[in-house]
């Protein structure tokens, strides 16, 4: 089945144009590349440099949202301008540390394609407060079923990273997907709706992504086995297409945790199933300028192998989200195999696996991808076997050296009863990364040793991404905190203060958007929390 998918993108038409694409990219790439050596640093969004597409306005007339108009401009000449260009389909290192896309916001789990951008700051440098609480009391709540048994799930979860964007009316709308099966449009403001929820078939677990280049729609993973694309510019939020888990034959389940990297109208995306996929979206509007999509799936692969199946059985489940770097996408899988594939000739059917390595345990966290292409893999311990003993839980993986990419690798025992590992996608600092792990401790790590510089107690199960935006690194907790640390020596971390948010665990990772903080909670309510106007905590839901 999985071979009639992948033909369907191998039209000789597709080839003309891929050829035309790889001839603009080429010109363009040394006068990117040089361009982003120039302009490294800062907030500044990522454009990409294209002669085909030029300052388009993609809706015309509009209702609920009010247009967007994406431009995307190509700067070759100045060198004074901030905007960073890109050759089309690639992922150059200029964009590590940036947003992404011509939209103004956090589009994303992690923000951008190597997974290193968190938002906008500042983040408070006092301890904040609760700004308000959706719903007001009581909980997003849902009932979900494996195997038989029914668990009620509340709140939102891992690893549930809304987005926040400001709309082209100006509001600043936050996006999330929870455990009441439903994904929430709020004012960032004032917790207000701004849309009708959109309801999916099972509890959101993952994060959404919002169409990076301007388009109105939403995609997001459900526990419902589809994969949904949603069009955000009708009365109400409405599917365009969605993508079923059976398209290929998988394994494991058909949820969709991790969350999709939008690429020039490509879609790359990991599933329960164990499969990737490369999908075209081929967007665009209809006569009335509402928004379609047509898409047309390139590629389906499976992230596991027969011999992986027979050693270790089938859950070779993909949760984590996949990330780009260059013209390579990775991701791991339960299994423990981190995968490259290259997708430079995605566009007519073709990838291939040109980095394979296997940590040993399941890897949910997503891959962190430096300037110099470094992988750092955050590996959990559930299978606890000599392999992930010998190659450690948080790993970099030098992929120029595919036959032994192992640069270091660190330990995480797990203490108090609880297992080690880590579930939490790490921060990428300054020549440190910040991590949090299970047993749940926040450590410091030497980006080039590997060396343990550093590290504090959260608690346990620390299963929120840490967040770093300036000087300030701020880290949600299962003790339903909030703990900011000052960075400015970034080997030293200094606490700078502890917001309590909820009574409940937080699992989900913060969203930061200028001075404001946006978290769902195991209590049932979604926070925003801002520099403080009460010096009351969150209210406790009624029920
Ligand atoms: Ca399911
Ligand atoms: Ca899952
Ligand atoms: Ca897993
Ligand atoms: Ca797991």
């Amino acid at each position: 089945m999985s071979h009639q998918v992948q033909e369907e993108g191998r039209g000789v038409g597709r080839q003309g144009v891929a050829l035309v694409l790889v001839l603009v990219a080429a010109l363009l790439l040394v006068v990117a590349a040089q361009f982003i050596t120039d302009n490294l640093g800062g907030d500044d969004p990522v454009s990409v440099a294209t002669t085909t597409r030029t300052s388009t306005t993609l809706f015309a007339a509009t209702t609920e949202p009010p247009g967007t108009v994406a431009t995307t401009t190509a700067p070759t000449t100045s060198t004074t301008s901030t905007t960073v260009v890109r050759p089309p389909n690639v992922i150059p290192a200029g964009t590590v540390g940036r947003p992404w896309g011509s939209v103004k916001g956090l589009t994303m789990f992690r923000g951008n394609p190597t997974r290193t951008w968190y938002g906008t700051g500042p983040i408070p440098q006092e301890e904040p407060a609760v700004d308000w609480r959706y719903p007001e009391t009581g909980g997003l709540c849902g009932d979900s079923s494996v195997g038989g048994e029914t668990t009620t799930w509340c709140g939102s979860g891992w690893t549930g990273q809304p987005v926040v964007w400001e709309r082209p009316d100006g509001v600043t709308e936050v996006i999330f997907g929870a455990y009441d099966k439903s994904i929430h449009f709020l004012d960032a403001e004032t917790g207000e709706r701004t849309r009708e929820p959109f309801l999916t078939g099972d509890i959101i677990k993952g994060s959404v992504t919002l169409d990076p280049d301007g388009y109105p729609i939403l995609y997001s993973g459900s526990r419902d086995g589809e994969f949904h694309v949603i069009a955000l510019d009708r009365d109400v939020p409405e599917e365009l297409w969605s993508l079923p888990a059976t398209v290929v034959d998988g394994i494991w389940n058909d949820d969709f945790d991790g969350n999709a990297v939008i690429i020039d109208d490509i879609l790359y995306e990991g599933g329960e199933n164990g499969w990737f996929f490369a999908i075209r979206l081929n967007r665009g509007t209809d006569s009335d300028g509402k928004v379609v999509v047509d898409p047309e799936i390139l590629d389906t692969f499976p992230g596991y192998t027969q011999e992986m199946v027979t050693e270790l059985g089938n859950n070779q489940s993909i949760e984590n989200s996949v990330a780009v770097f260059g013209q390579t996408v990775y991701f791991a899988n339960s299994g423990g195999r981190v995968v490259g594939m290259d997708v430079s000739d995605v566009s007519s059917g073709e990838t291939e696996v040109v980095f394979d390595y296997w940590v040993g345990d399941d890897v949910d966290a997503s891959i962190v991808i430096d300037r110099d292409g470094m992988l750092y893999v955050s590996v959990e311990e559930e299978r606890k076997n000599e392999r992930s003993a010998e190659v450690g839980q948080l790993v970099k993986l030098d992929p120029s050296k595919p036959d032994d990419p192992r640069v270091w690798g660190v330990r995480v025992p797990g203490k108090g009863g609880d297992d080690g590992g880590l579930w939490a996608t790490p921060a990428l600092g300054d020549g440190v990364l910040y991590a949090a792990t299970h047993p749940g401790d926040l450590m410091a790590v030497d980006t080039e040793t590997g060396e343990e510089l550093w590290s504090d107690e959260l608690g346990w199960h620390a299963w929120s991404s840490p967040v770093l935006v300036g000087d300030t690194l701020v880290v949600a907790t299962c003790t339903g905190a909030l703990q900011a640390y000052d960075i400015t020596e970034p080997t030293q971390p200094e606490p700078l203060w502890t917001a309590q948010v909820s009574e409940s665990c937080i699992e989900s990772t913060p969203a930061v958007w200028k001075g404001r903080m946006y978290v769902g909670s195991r209590d049932g309510g979604f926070y925003a929390i801002a520099p403080g106007r009460s010096a009351s905590p969150g209210s406790t839901p009624s029920s």
